[in-house]
């Protein structure tokens, strides 16, 4: 069943990357160099910030900035993603988690805000502060990020992140993204617990992904031990979304035992499926059998995007809600 219905899925992944124009190949996409809470420096920030961040590449600022856990990164032999028996056209999902952002300030029960100005191991410009940047009103969240000084920092912004955290599912975000040189917005989720190591060994998953000097590209990026940017080894892909930074568009990803299922909107962009790559995927390619808790932020600056241009005075994350639907198929499955 669970052959068929794969290639079934790829048959209407193969559909819908023709349909779709534009779409990549997995392995030209840019590096995705967003650091891990797991890099978060103790409120001394000063210690972390990279001594030459102008030079010095991601890779080094990354393996310097990795304080927090003991977590060995020893992978396990046993076969991941592989065992799993379900219809997936059979599937029911019930919504176990949302905000429709319906009221006039942030839950901060469902959410939490991630501050700092350290530049994140990315060598990014912005303080993230703890409720200057967001505002909730006529049922949206809207992110700005601002040209304002805060500390060290020239710009500002925020990042904020679910409070729960889940196992397999459909998270669902309809946003309006940020445009402009320099900015960088991201909906992307991250481990709870290192359970196989620093980053990227817990693993990353990137729904959705933009830098404003490649306006409506949308990508769509995982980080494991074995495939990650600092090795050039990430897997991913990208589509062009015309009007993804003048019009609202549902960033999905279907979270599965064995895959991970990227969207936009009803548009099947991307599968990531270790069994793709090797015959018994291990956490090294599969770290994706834990909790992860979901990200929302504007970043500006950094390697990947690049400076703001000098007239850059504010851009705009809106996002209309966040939806995780959860499936009791998948969870009796263990
Ligand atoms: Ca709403």
């Amino acid at each position: 069943m669970k052959k068929i219905l794969l290639t079934l899925l790829l048959i209407q992944s193969a559909f819908f990357l023709s349909a779709c124009t534009e779409v990549t190949d997995t392995t030209t996409v840019l590096p995705t160099t967003i650091t891990p809470t797991t890099m978060v420096p103790p409120t001394t920030t000063t210690t972390l910030t990279p001594t030459t961040p102008t030079t010095v590449p991601p890779t080094t600022i990354t393996t310097t900035m990795v304080p927090t856990t003991t977590v060995p990164t020893t992978t396990t032999s046993a076969c991941k993603a592989q065992g799993y028996d379900y219809d997936y056209n059979s599937l029911t999902y019930d919504l176990v988690w949302s905000d429709e952002f319906d009221g006039s300030s942030l839950s901060l029960i469902k959410w939490r805000y991630q501050t700092g100005g350290w530049g994140w191991g990315n060598n990014e410009l912005q303080y993230y502060t703890d409720g200057a940047n967001t505002e909730v009103a006529d049922g949206h969240l809207t992110i700005t990020a601002r040209k304002e000084t805060f500390g060290t920092n020239e710009y500002t912004s925020a990042r904020l992140n679910t409070v729960q955290s889940f196992l397999y599912g459909k998270i669902e975000v309809r946003a309006i993204l940020p445009s402009g040189l320099g900015t960088w917005p991201a909906i992307w989720m991250m481990p709870t617990y290192s359970v196989y190591g620093i980053w990227p060994n817990s693993g990353e998953i990137d729904i959705m992904e933009h830098v404003g000097k490649d306006l409506n590209r949308v990508h769509h990026v995982i980080h494991t031990q074995a495939y990650n940017h600092q090795l050039g080894t990430q897997k991913g892909s990208s589509s062009v979304v015309a009007d993804a930074t003048e019009a609202f568009h549902v960033y999905k990803l279907e979270w599965l035992p064995d895959m991970l299922m990227f969207f936009v909107d009803d548009t099947l962009i991307w599968i990531y499926d270790p069994n793709d790559y090797t015959n018994c995927p291990a956490s090294n390619r599969w770290p994706f059998d834990k909790h992860f808790y979901l990200i929302m932020n504007i970043a500006i600056g950094g390697w990947w995007p690049g400076d703001p241009s000098p007239s850059f005075e504010m851009a705009e994350m809106i996002i209309d809600y966040v939806r995780i639907y959860q499936s009791p198929e998948i969870t009796a499955l263990g």
